[in-house]
């Protein structure tokens, strides 16, 4: 029976080895790998574990003047008690909103990027803001402008 389960796991190793869906298969019926040889299946198939997010810094001084007053003469607000800009957009209904969310959302996924927003009826209120810096970044910059473009 020992023997027997070794080789059944050496089989799932390397089916896993050689096919990404033997990797879900042997997930779905919980076969007993440890975590060490599940990653690096993982890995080896391909599923990248770490978010390919690239590195930004805040914005500096100089690159605050330069690239926040644009976005303030098109009505968005540098926030007071955080290090972050907000900004309310009108639609002419519901439909309209969310068709402005979704593409924002799309955006939001590619850059891995998302804004912080309420949303009541023809009305959707932003907040944009970099978690991992802790502040305002370029991120936060090209969102907005991207949000700017789709009103015009
Ligand atoms: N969105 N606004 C904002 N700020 C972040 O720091 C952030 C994000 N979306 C995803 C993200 N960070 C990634 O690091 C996730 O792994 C958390």
């Amino acid at each position: 029976m020992f023997r027997c389960r070794n080789i059944y796991k050496a089989g799932c190793l390397v089916a896993i080895h050689f096919h990404p869906a033997a990797l879900k298969l042997s997930l779905l019926a919980r076969t007993p790998i440890n975590d060490i040889q599940l990653v690096a299946a993982a890995v080896r198939v391909g599923f990248t574990t770490v978010s390919t997010r690239k590195m930004v810094d805040k914005l500096s001084a100089e690159e605050r003047n330069e690239l926040l007053q644009p976005l303030i003469q098109a009505g968005w607000k540098v926030q007071s008690n955080r290090d972050a800009i907000e900004k309310e957009f009108k639609f002419k209904d519901f439909n309209e909103a969310f068709g402005f969310m979704t593409r924002v959302a799309l955006l939001a996924e590619k850059m891995d990027h998302h804004p912080e927003w309420f949303n009541v009826y023809n009305k959707v209120q932003v907040t944009l803001s970099s978690h991992d810096v802790n502040g305002l970044s370029k991120r936060d910059v090209r969102m907005a402008a991207f949000m700017d473009l789709l009103v015009k």
